[in-house]
């Protein structure tokens, strides 16, 4: 089967919501030699994208949207233990990274932390609805050089000037990349709140990121 054809098996199983022929796509895909990356990026990403244009038209209602999400954290779920082992030498950065309180939304946070690990980063997933000071609490203690959060909500995205601020008065803000991603963030929020960069998807990230540890 062509690589599009495995793409396009898997953007309908989760335009079918449905959670088992999204698992089947995964495995079967794996055992026809398929990049898992590319699965992720080009395939289950993409039905995620696609399902919420319809949910934003009105076509698809958040019950539907719900059991998708699901059927997308299951697939994914299989293709990231496929993928190899993390290298054990130094990793380029100490990342903390997790979704701003209030939020739940952790599909885009969780592909950004595995195509991060995936290039040699160690990512610390502090998961979803995150409290600001958690972030602040874990840099510290890791001694991150890099925090991410990601807010998909314009009323979560407050959270992420808030983090700023509170990297500040912890007296860190100088010794980190801070980094902002989600659906609401853009290039200019990042500027006004004085985050270091936002990144759009995981290339983007990656790209700016490496261009900042320079
Ligand atoms: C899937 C989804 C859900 C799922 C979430 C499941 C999950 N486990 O994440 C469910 C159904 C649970 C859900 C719930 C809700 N949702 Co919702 N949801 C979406 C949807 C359709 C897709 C999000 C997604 O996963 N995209 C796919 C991923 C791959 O893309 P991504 O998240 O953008 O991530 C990429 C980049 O942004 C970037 N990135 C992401 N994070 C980070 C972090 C860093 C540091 C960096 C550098 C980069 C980066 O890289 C990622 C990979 O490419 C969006 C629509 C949209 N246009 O985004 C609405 C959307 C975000 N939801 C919305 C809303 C309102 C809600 C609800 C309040 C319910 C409702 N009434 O509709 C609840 C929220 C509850 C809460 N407190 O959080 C709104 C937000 C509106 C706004 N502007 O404030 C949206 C925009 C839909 C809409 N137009 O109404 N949702």
């Amino acid at each position: 089967m062509e690589k599009t054809q495995w793409f396009q098996k898997a953007v309908q199983a989760i335009l079918d919501t449905d959670e088992e022929a999204a698992k089947k796509v995964s495995t079967e895909s794996l055992e026809a030699g398929m990049d898992p990356l590319e699965m992720i990026n080009q395939g289950f990403t993409e039905g995620i994208r696609k399902m919420g244009d319809l949910f934003e038209r009105g076509e698809v209602f958040l019950p539907g949207l719900i059991v998708a999400s699901e059927a997308m954290t299951a697939a994914v779920g299989i293709l990231e233990a496929a993928l190899p082992a993390e290298q054990q030498e130094r990793k380029k950065a100490v990342i903390v990274l997790g979704t701003i309180e209030g939020d739940i939304h952790d599909i885009g946070k969780g592909i950004i932390a595995t195509m991060l690990r995936v290039h040699g980063f160690e990512v610390h997933d502090l998961g979803r609805d995150v409290p600001i000071d958690t972030f602040v609490d874990k840099a510290k203690e890791l001694n991150a050089d890099v925090v991410g959060s990601s807010a998909m909500m314009t009323t979560t995205q407050l959270g992420q000037r808030k983090l700023e601020e509170a990297l500040k008065n912890a007296g860190i803000r100088d010794k980190v990349i801070s980094m902002v991603g989600g659906a609401v963030a853009t290039d200019h929020w990042a500027q006004r709140i004085g985050a270091d960069f936002f990144g759009e998807s995981p290339q983007d990230t990656i790209m700016k990121l490496e261009e900042s540890l320079k």
